[in-house]
């Protein structure tokens, strides 16, 4: 595995200071069965020439919010000033779990679900009780790479969570302007209409294609139909990575 920082060259002076900050990250990072192998940067895990020529995969979330009634999924567009995938739509909210002790924890997808909450409040401004950790829906695993531009891209395995918290119809959020751009509530309808408006002026990211292409209109009917968030997983999903 890659344990160097490579790519310590790449000139970062034309990114928003913050999101360059946050390039300082740990990342966990993991072999192709999504075991720990090591942790290096974030700016070295989302280097297109660490990707292609070192196979660097890390490990990451991809969080769906839905309202009370489960109708209503919450999208966000990702701010100008994000590094990878800027102006994008997308999923609630997307990240890495750290190469910390809390969100190393394996075990009932424990850490995957604390860097969840973490990310919640850091992007959208969701407060931890309105997002309990035992309310995220562990779905499964997509192992996929997908670059961004020249320089950077995305080789993850990327851990799916459902939240469909019950106490409030709509959880209330505040986004982080250089963190998120826009955010908005679409039902399955306006979601199949804007994955139709992507290749015009409206980008759309790649795991979030893939998710919506492969899984996510399957899951979210099941979800309305049994009535509960917490039947959507199939065990074989469960237990199995999607390399997609
Ligand atoms: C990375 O998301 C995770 C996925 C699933 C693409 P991101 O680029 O939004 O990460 P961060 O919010 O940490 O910049
Ligand atoms: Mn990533």
């Amino acid at each position: 595995p890659l344990t160097s920082t490579v790519g310590a060259d790449v000139d970062l002076s034309k990114y928003d200071d913050e999101q360059v900050k946050l390039m300082e990250e740990m990342c966990i990072i993991v072999d192709r069965e999504d075991k720990r192998i090591g942790a290096n940067t974030k700016k070295a895990c989302h280097l297109i020439t660490n990707i292609m020529d070192h196979k660097l995969l890390h490990r990451a979330f991809s969080v769906f919010l839905f309202s009370a009634d489960g109708k209503k999924l919450l999208l966000q567009q990702r701010a100008s000033e994000k590094i990878t995938f800027p102006d994008a739509w997308t999923n609630t909210c997307c990240s890495h779990p750290l190469n910390t002790p809390d969100e190393l924890v394996e075990k009932d997808n424990l850490g995957v679900r604390t860097a969840a909450q973490r990310k919640l409040f850091h992007e959208l401004g969701i407060q931890a009780e309105d997002v309990p950790l035992d309310q995220f829906h562990f779905l499964t695993r997509i192992h996929y790479l997908a670059p961004s531009d020249e320089t950077w891209g995305e080789h993850e395995i990327d851990y799916i969570l459902f939240i469909r918290p019950q106490h409030k119809d709509y959880i209330d959020f505040k986004p982080v302007p250089n963190e998120v751009r826009d955010v908005k509530w679409v039902d399955q309808d306006e979601l199949e209409a804007l994955l139709k408006e992507d290749n015009s002026d409206v980008i759309i990211t790649p795991w979030f294609k893939l998710i919506c292409k492969n899984f996510l209109f399957d899951w979210w009917k099941r979800m309305l139909s049994e009535g509960a968030v917490d039947k959507v997983a199939r065990t074989e999903e469960v237990e199995k990575i999607y390399r997609l």
